[in-house]
C-alpha cells in the first residue's frame, strides 16, 4: 500500500486543501484519500471498495509506479505534475450500461479541461485529446454483484503540467499536457475540484438513465464520428467509417462492403486521409 499523505504536499494536493473549495454535494465530501506514491490509485480504490468505502470516495496520488491503462497497458505517471485519481461509484445499474459510464466520465473530464481555456476532444471510447495528442485517459473497472454493477472504480489520468521529457519515449510523440498546450501551468487542485464537480453532475444524469443528454454533450467534444478508423478488436481488425454512436454508447462502424458493425469495446485508431 502506498504512503498516505494528509499534510499539504508542496504542490498543494491534500485532502483538506481539496475539500476546502469543493462545490460538490456528495462526491469527495465524505472521503478524499491523498497518497504521495501508489502503484495505482485504482488498486487502492478497489481495496477500499471491498472494505466498504462509500460511494463518492476519492483516491488521489501524486505519482503512480504502476499506473494502468486498459488491457494490461500502462499509464505513465511521473510525480508532481499529473492528476491520477480513482473514484468509488456504486451505480447499481445493469452491466450493459457500462459503455455509457466511460462516455459519461469523458464528458465530465472534457468539460473540466474546457474551463482551463482549452478545447479538448473525445476519442471513442476513453481518450481525451488536445490537437490530436492524448492528454488524459479513463479506466473503469467494475465488480458485478447479482448481475448489477456492484461497484465501479472510475480511474482518470490527466497530464496537467507534465513536461515533454517526463513522458517515456514510447508515448512522447502521442502525449501532451495542458501546460504544453496552453504554454502556462495549470493548478492541479483547481482542476481536480472542477472535475469532481462536473463528474457529480454528469454521473447524476447517468443514474437517472438520461443518456440522451450525455450523448449530446459527448458529441459536442467528439472527434471520431465521420472518420475512417481502424478498430482493434480482441481477435480481429476492422476498417471502416465510424458512422454513429448507438443510444447505449456502442460505436457503429461501416466497412467498405457496406456492412455495419457494432463495436462495444476496442481500440480505435484514426486513419490518415491521403
Ligand atoms: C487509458 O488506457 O487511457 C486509461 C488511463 C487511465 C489512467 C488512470 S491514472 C489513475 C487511475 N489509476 C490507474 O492505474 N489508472 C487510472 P488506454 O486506452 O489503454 O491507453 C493506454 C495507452 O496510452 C498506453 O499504451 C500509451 O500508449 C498511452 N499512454 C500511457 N501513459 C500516457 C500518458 N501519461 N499520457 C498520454 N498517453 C499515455
Amino acid at each position: 500500500m502506498g504512503q498516505y499523505m494528509d499534510q499539504r504536499l508542496p504542490n498543494g494536493l491534500s485532502s483538506r486543501a481539496i475539500k476546502e473549495h469543493l462545490r460538490t454535494r456528495w462526491l469527495g465530501q465524505r472521503a478524499v484519500c491523498c497518497f504521495d506514491v501508489v502503484e495505482s490509485t485504482n488498486t487502492e480504490a478497489n481495496r477500499l471498495a471491498r472494505e466498504g468505502a462509500p460511494e463518492g470516495t476519492v483516491i488521489v496520488a501524486n505519482a503512480q509506479t504502476r499506473g494502468r491503462g486498459r488491457l494490461g497497458r500502462s499509464w505513465v505517471s511521473p510525480p508532481g505534475n499529473g492528476l491520477y485519481l480513482s473514484i468509488i461509484l456504486r451505480p447499481g445499474c445493469p452491466p450493459d450500461w457500462f459503455p455509457r459510464l466511460t462516455l459519461t466520465a469523458g464528458v465530465a473530464v472534457a468539460s473540466a479541461i474546457q474551463e482551463t481555456g482549452m478545447r479538448p476532444q473525445l476519442k471513442w471510447p476513453n481518450d481525451i485529446l488536445i490537437a490530436g495528442r492524448k492528454v488524459g485517459g479513463i479506466l473503469i473497472e467494475t465488480v458485478f454483484d447479482n448481475r448489477q454493477i456492484g461497484s465501479a472504480i472510475l480511474g482518470i489520468g490527466i497530464n496537467v503540467n507534465t513536461e515533454q521529457d517526463e513522458f517515456s519515449i514510447s508515448v512522447r510523440n502521442l502525449a501532451t499536457s495542458l501546460r504544453l498546450s496552453l504554454d502556462k501551468p495549470v493548478s492541479r487542485i483547481h482542476l481536480l475540484q472542477t472535475l469532481l464537480y462536473q463528474l457529480e453532475q454528469w454521473y447524476e444524469f447517468f443514474c437517472t438513465g438520461d443518456f440522451e443528454t450525455i450523448l449530446e454533450a459527448w458529441c459536442q467534444f467528439e472527434n471520431t464520428l465521420g472518420r475512417m478508423v481502424k478498430v482493434f478488436l480482441s481477435e480481429r481488425r476492422l476498417v471502416g467509417v465510424a458512422e454513429a454512436l448507438e443510444s447505449d454508447g456502442t460505436l457503429l462502424v461501416r466497412d467498405k462492403r457496406g456492412c455495419l458493425h457494432r463495436v462495444v469495446a476496442g481500440d480505435v485508431v484514426h486513419c490518415r486521409i491521403g
